[in-house]
């Protein structure tokens, strides 16, 4: 169980080739704090064994995390349209139910897993493991990782990831890297995704970036709108410089 927002463990241990679909675990409220330790002790070992596997085959995999509807399978859409060729993608795809994203990521022609978490908000090392294993990634290649929309829970498991990249959009309210400083303390990207509609909401860029870069001054920041198109060279350059760094 996850202590901050009671969602299921990774109580998962046998071997299948199937989606994942956690939930219905019991939350007795009993030693809170050591069962805590020990699902994140568990998850990080995972991720290390994870970023072995990304390392040894120089694969690019980017966790991208944001609330609900901030625009991560649209950017996603557009990048693997408008880079296909250029480079070699696959997804996973997080959400708590169907198989939407997967469907729209297919759409695209790339090569997509869905895991459906059931009643957790993230995804964990163990569920990107066994989506991975099934997969027959490329080498070279890039892994984008949507995880379930949650700007809390997510921040604290590790998937084994290369980089995470936070996505926000202007309609959201430019304080939430005050609100929610773990997850931006954790990436190494800020998205600001959906400027189109800057004249119509009370967003600040300058306030959004300023409040990011206090939680984490090293946060590199993008603004991009996936509808207009506009920012989005920035992106395709930031994703090509990080796939040619040597392994
Ligand atoms: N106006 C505008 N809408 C966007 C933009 N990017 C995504 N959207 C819309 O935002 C909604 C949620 O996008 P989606 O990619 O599903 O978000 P996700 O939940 O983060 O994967 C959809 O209706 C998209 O069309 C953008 O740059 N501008
Ligand atoms: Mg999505």
């Amino acid at each position: 169980m996850c202590a901050t927002c009671g969602c299921g463990p990774t109580d998962h241990h046998h071997s299948h080739d199937h989606g994942h679909s956690l939930g219905n675990e019991q939350n007795t409220g009993k030693k809170i704090v050591t069962v805590e330790q020990d699902i994140l002790q568990e998850n990080n070992l995972l991720a290390q064994r994870n970023r072995g596997f990304f390392e040894g085959r120089n694969i690019l995999s980017l966790n991208l995390v944001s609330s609900p509807g901030s625009g991560k399978t649209t950017l996603l859409e557009r990048t693997l349209t408008d880079l296909k060729g250029q480079l070699e993608f696959a997804v996973i795809e997080g959400d708590q139910q169907t198989a939407n994203d997967a469907d729209r990521i297919n759409a695209t022609g790339t090569k997509v897993t869905q895991i459906n978490t059931g009643k957790g908000c993230h995804l964990d090392a163990h569920m990107v493991l066994h989506a991975v294993q099934g997969m027959k990634l490329k080498p070279d290649s890039v892994l984008f990782i949507e995880n379930v929309g949650n700007l809390v829970c997510p921040a604290m498991f590790d998937l084994g990831e290369s980089e995470r990249v936070v996505v926000i959009s202007v309609t959201e309210g430019d304080d939430k890297p005050l609100k929610y400083p773990d997850m931006f303390h954790s990436s190494t990207l800020c998205i600001i995704n959906k400027i189109d509609l800057l004249p119509y909401v009370n967003f600040k860029v300058e306030k959004a970036k300023e409040y990011a870069r206090k939680i984490n001054p090293n946060l590199e920041i993008i603004e991009l709108s996936c509808t207009s198109g506009a920012g989005l060279e920035t992106w395709y350059d930031w994703l090509k410089s990080k796939v040619l760094l040597p392994v």
